[in-house]
């Protein structure tokens, strides 16, 4: 079993798969920390976990002038600055059970926790391809920046994904080389011992146990980034899709949803308010702005309080124009409307190019159940 030196986890994880392992938090718990703690972050694996040696450990790069490099941790950790961001991953399939609803589609059956938010320290990889010889006369030629994993189907063939090469060098991008997840080595699940972060974008992107950089002029050709992770017209079935028609899926869109309350669950008549409590981010390091949330299906609406630090009841200030990697939580208390049995709790949320979600899944609708963002709607009995 390729599976049988796959980490312990935590017993609190909502188990979507087990081998490989794919798990989210329970809703109510993601929103008790700002920070998601590593034990209970979501887990998105397409492989067995490789487990791997950091003191044989070498991170390979090709593309550069001067041939192939070979990293040693020692390299990475010693040679660059280290640097400390905060960024939230999300699982291009979060929410994909609301669109399944709505008609069949082809992933895992993730709930509204695919999405978690984490301090990761290394070093920038723009100060590394520097430092080994990116210059002009590379990027006038390349385009893509590859990243392969260490861990391999039976067939031998490693996860694998690209991003484009200005994200990858702009001093604005953040992309991290990160050996530290919330200021411990990263675990075993979230590849350990070194990944990428590609802040901004997609979960597929940041690719765990990195075993090779390849600077080029293609995106890289696995599975992956080809024939997966990409969206397609709600007309688009299995018979008709060209995966070669659509861009692979870079920045995510808007998103928010709400954790506190669950569908088909109930509230106390006598309760004079209801409080309503959620996470938001966007996706490009764009900042949310405002959340909306509305108890009677989006007629009337409330603009939610914002939390972007740890502290509850205290904002951090603004991180600088398109870096606004991390989540942010929301909450509101609103007064219980009288006479009504039954409410429609729904959130929406907008970022700072006034980008907002859709108000249903049906017009967003695709066979892969990616890029799930319609209001989040969450029907409760007032008893
Ligand atoms: N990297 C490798 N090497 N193998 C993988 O299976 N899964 C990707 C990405 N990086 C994956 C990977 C996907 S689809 C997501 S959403 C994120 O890792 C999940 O990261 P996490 O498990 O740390 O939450
Ligand atoms: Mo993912």
């Amino acid at each position: 079993d390729p599976y049988s030196t796959d980490p312990a986890r935590h017993p609190a994880l909502i188990v979507n798969s087990l081998k490989p392992f794919n798990a989210e938090p329970p809703p109510a718990i993601l929103t008790d920390s700002y920070i998601t703690p590593s034990a209970i972050f979501f887990k998105r694996n397409h492989l067995p976990v490789p487990r791997v040696d950091p003191k044989t450990y070498r991170l390979k790069i090709e593309g550069l002038p001067g041939g192939t490099v070979s990293l040693t941790l020692d390299d990475l950790k010693s040679h660059f600055p280290k640097h400390t961001i905060m960024a939230t991953l999300q699982c291009a399939g979060n929410r994909r059970s609301e669109m399944n609803k709505v008609k069949q589609v082809k992933g895992l059956n993730w709930g509204i926790a695919a999405i978690s938010n984490a301090t990761w320290s290394g070093a920038y990889l723009r100060d590394v391809l520097y430092h080994y010889g990116f210059g002009p006369e590379v990027a006038a030629k390349a385009r893509h920046v590859q990243f392969e994993g260490l861990d391999a189907d039976v067939t031998g063939t490693a996860y694998g994904a690209s991003i484009p090469l200005n994200k990858a060098m702009s001093e604005e991008g953040d992309v991290l080389l990160a050996y530290e997840m919330n200021g411990e080595d990263l675990p075993a699940d979230h590849g350990f011992p070194v990944r990428v972060i590609v802040p901004g974008v997609v979960g597929a992107r940041n690719v765990k146990w990195l075993g090779k950089i390849i600077i080029s002029e293609e995106e890289s050709q696995s599975h992956w980034q080809q024939n997966d992770y990409k969206g397609f017209s709600p007309g688009t079935d299995w018979d008709t899709v060209d995966f070669k028609s659509a861009p692979s899926i870079q920045e995510l869109p808007i998103q928010s949803a709400i954790t506190n309350l669950t569908d088909g669950s109930s509230v106390d008549r006598d309760m004079e308010n209801l409080t309503v409590k959620g996470y938001t981010w966007s996706g490009g390091g764009r900042e949310v702005v405002r959340v909306d949330v509305s108890l009677d299906g989006g007629k009337t609406w409330h603009v939610a309080k914002l939390q972007n630090s740890e502290e509850r009841e205290i904002s951090a200030p603004s991180p600088p124009p398109g870096r606004a990697w991390a989540w942010k939580f929301w909450e509101i208390t609103i007064p219980l409307p009288e006479g009504v049995q039954e409410l429609e709790v729904v959130c929406k949320a907008v970022d700072s190019s006034y980008n907002t979600q859709p108000d249903s899944m049906p017009p967003i609708w695709n066979l892969r159940g990616v890029l799930s963002n319609a209001w989040h709607r969450v029907r409760v009995k007032v008893k």
